[in-house]
């Protein structure tokens, strides 16, 4: 049989990489490599990236549209009979208990899918009801609560290609490629920005792939990073080191500011934190004096552990008090590829606080974000009786049963509901749960475009964007779906348009995914057309966007300090510090090999990384009297967790790291057992107690107990 090879790129994670996948005359994936000449990416990807022929054979994929029967099991059932039935009881509960009571949860397969990743929401908006959650709010919304708080800055920051200092808080970008990292070929740009001299600071618990780059580690205990974050600001506002000019001309409330971090002394760090006072005041002197450009960024660390709003907050005032914006003159980084091209201002739009006005969540009058509610909420929101229970979820490339805390909460409430659909390519403990499975399309069988909607806060230098058709089919015999035809389908059988993208949808005849990949590009500067004619993609517009003066008027400020944020900070110099009962702190930290809960089933992928293990420093592991490969408990206020013991001396001591995304559904004869599918961390977290405005629970940093159990079972 001939071989072909194809263009694409990998769409599992931010990384975009270019990629040369071979296929047989039958469409089936045979081979992927990276593509040696790809413009952006220059040859990266990753072990998940490459799995691309196991995944796409992968015999935990559904091929076919399936139905829960009333005693468990699992039949096939015809594509368009689902739709019928999954419509007509969504119909129903619509009749009886109205429109919130059908809820939708997106995912990153959601997320990653570009013609259809805002399409639920949409669906939901016809219906009528605002009960659309994402993973999203278990991850970094604590990104639009600071800028919702601070105000925002058209122009953006510094791209990465041209920063002379960065400071990367509780982020490993060299394995999760990942913002705030630039994500095409992470490493290699991380070693080019060095090589011109760009200063590096982390602050991580552990000695990251990232933090091996840096010319100052910080390595606090996790859960502390308002500390350590206050701490810098005490010691730049102290000092003089902040831009005082930006500041007297964009910022409201600056003595609100040192007034709330006089306290954070570099000794008050040290006791709490354990940062050593010299390292802490080399990394504010290194980040606020040295170069102008720059910025200060951070992913899960900061934005999943205690108070992290208010820790996502003081990480983004750093930026505003150093200036270390894009200013008036200087080029804006990604002027915009599918997104729209808008002039920027230097100028700061006040405060928009977009969650106090919108629908608010019966259960804790939690707002709205981005046109979603608090998945912090999501069970409780199925769960506790009343008006607007949620009684119906479509899942749309989500695995909520094992990303959500609390693990065997969120079960509960899934098991309670009236009906599940999940639209989910493969096995998952999600689907364990659900009524329907429609399978969709896996991404090289399918045309689409890069992540688009956070486009603007991938910090690159360039408009650039690529389409791919697709390039793989799928498995012969196979019945599988379009996510938005989905969506398109039930909104057609319960008669309500759909609006996708501001405009309406034609219900009669169903789009082709390239219409909605058309309307996604439908701001770029060229044309559709031309952006699937360049086969590698393009740079849309190589203009440079140049950031233009203020109005002379203009009354914008950031508010660096408003009253809600210094109760945060009260709240926090209020808590106790040390538990006996807990003496250590659990980190979250990913896998090379896995991508959350996906890929972990891939035979290449089990070998390396059969279940997840819980990295602990060697001293810390001696001092329980464990060794390598013995069986250890972690015990939080929640619940309690037994994983195998790894030494891990990249980590400080008085912290456990376990990975998130493994197990099996709790407390059933079905789960097959740590050593074959490993352990939620979820059953340790709560969300009982959740942050304030975007309910987001705990994740990291909190206070679990060690002990050892024995040898392997
Ligand atoms: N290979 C791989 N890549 C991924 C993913 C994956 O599962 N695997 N997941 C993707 C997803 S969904 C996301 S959101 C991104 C996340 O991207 P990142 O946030 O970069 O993810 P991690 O690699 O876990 O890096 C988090 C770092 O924070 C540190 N840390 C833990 N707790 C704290 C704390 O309290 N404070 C501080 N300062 N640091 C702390 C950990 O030691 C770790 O090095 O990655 C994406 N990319
Ligand atoms: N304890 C703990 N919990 C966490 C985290 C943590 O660090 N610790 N991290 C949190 C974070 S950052 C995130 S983002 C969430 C992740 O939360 P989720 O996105 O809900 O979980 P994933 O495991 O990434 O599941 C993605 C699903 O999408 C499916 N999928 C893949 N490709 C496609 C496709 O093309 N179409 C469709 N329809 N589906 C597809 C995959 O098979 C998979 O089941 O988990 C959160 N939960
Ligand atoms: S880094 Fe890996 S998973 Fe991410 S896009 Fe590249 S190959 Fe895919
Ligand atoms: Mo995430």
């Amino acid at each position: 049989m001939a071989t072909h090879e194809k263009l694409s790129f990998c769409r599992i994670c931010m990384g975009t990489c270019g990629m040369v996948v071979t296929t047989d005359d039958a469409g089936r994936i045979l081979d992927i490599r990276a593509d040696r000449d790809d413009p952006q990416t220059w040859g990266f990807a990753c072990h998940k990236g490459l799995r691309a022929a196991e995944a796409q054979a992968n015999p935990n994929r559904f091929l076919r549209p399936m139905k829960r029967l009333e005693d468990g099991t699992l039949v096939p059932i015809a594509l368009e009979t689902a739709l019928d039935e999954i419509a007509a009881r969504l119909d129903g509960i619509r009749q009886e208990s109205g429109a919130e009571a059908i809820a939708g949860y997106r995912g990153g397969g959601g997320f990653f899918t570009s013609s259809a990743v805002l399409m639920l929401t949409d669906l939901l908006k016809a219906l009528g009801s605002p009960k659309m959650f994402s993973s999203a709010t278990i991850d970094q919304s604590a990104k639009y609560v600071a800028q919702g708080r601070l105000g925002l800055w058209p122009p953006g920051k510094t791209p990465v290609s041209r920063c002379d200092v960065m400071l990367l808080v509780g982020t490993n970008p060299m394995v999760s490629v990942n913002p705030p990292f630039d994500t095409r070929n992470p490493v290699k740009r991380m070693k080019e920005a060095r090589a011109r001299g760009m200063k590096l600071i982390v602050i991580d618990p552990r000695r990251s792939e990232t933090a091996a780059f840096a010319d100052v580690h910080l390595q606090p205990l996790p859960g502390e990073d308002v500390t350590v974050i206050a701490g810098l600001h005490h010691i730049i506002l102290r000092e003089g080191w902040h831009d005082e000019a930006f500041c007297a001309q964009h910022v409201a409330d600056l003595d609100a500011l040192r007034g709330a971090v006089a306290r954070f002394t570099p000794d008050y760090v040290a006791v709490r934190a354990d940062v050593a006072p010299e390292l802490l005041l080399e990394a504010a002197r290194l980040f606020a004096q040295e170069g102008r450009k720059g910025f200060a960024g951070s992913s899960t660390g900061p934005d999943m552990g205690p108070h992290s709003n208010l820790a996502e907050h003081l990480i983004e005032a750093l930026n505003i008090i150093c200036g270390k914006l894009v200013r008036e003159g200087e080029e804006v980084g990604n002027s915009g590829a599918v997104l729209p091209r808008l002039p920027r201002k230097a100028q700061v739009t006040p405060p928009p606080r977009w969650w106090e006005d919108g629908p608010k969540s019966r259960i804790d009058g939690s707002g709205m974000l981005a046109d979603e509610m608090m998945t912090g909420v999501l069970a409780d929101e199925i769960l506790v009786p009343g008006d607007g229970q949620v009684r119906a979820l479509i899942v749309h490339g989500g695995n909520p049963a094992s990303a959500v805390p609390d693990q065997r909460k969120v079960v509960r409430a899934l098991r309670s509901l009236d009906l599940l659909v999940c639209i989910e390519p493969t096995a998952t403990v999600t689907t364990d749960l659900a009524d329907y499975i429609l399978p969709p399309y896996t991404q090289y069988e399918r045309p689409d475009l890069p992540f688009w909607l956070y486009e603007q806060m991938i910090y690159q230098d360039v408009a650039y964007t690529r389409y791919t058709p697709a390039v793989a089919s799928p498995p012969a015999g196979a019945e599988l779906v379009d996510d938005w035809f989905v969506f398109w389908s039930l909104a057609k059988r319960l008669g309500v348009p759909i609006d996708y993208l501001g405009t309406p949808l034609d219900m009669q005849t169903p789009p082709t995914t390239d219409d909605l990949l058309a309307r996604v590009a439908g701001h770029a500067p060229v044309s559709f057309e031309e952006i699937q004619r360049q086969e590698r993609g393009l740079v849309v517009d190589s203009r440079p966007l140049i950031a233009e003066p203020a109005d002379p008027d203009w009354a914008g400020r950031f508010s660096v300090m408003a009253d809600d944020v210094r109760g945060e900070v009260d709240d926090v110099l209020a808590e106790p510090v040390e538990d006996e009962q807990f003496p250590f702190r659990f980190a979250v930290r990913r896998l090379r090999e896995t991508f959350n809960s996906v890929g972990r089933d891939l035979p290449a992928t089990r070998k390396r990384v059969p279940y997840n293990k819980a990295f602990i420093n060697p001293e810390d592991l001696a001092t329980i009297g464990a060794v390598a490969g013995d069986e250890v408990e972690i015990v939080s206020n929640t619940g309690s967790i037994v994983a195998v013991a790894e030494p891990d001396a990249t980590l400080r001591r008085r912290v456990i790291s376990v990975p998130h995304g493994f197990g099996g559904l709790p407390d059933v004869e079905s789960n097959r057992g740590y050593y074959e599918d490993g352990i939620s961390t979820n059953l340790l977290l709560n969300d009982k107690v959740r942050e304030t405005i975007n309910a987001m629970p705990r994740m990291t940093g909190f206070k679990v107990a060690l002990r050892r159990i024995g040898g392997k079972g």
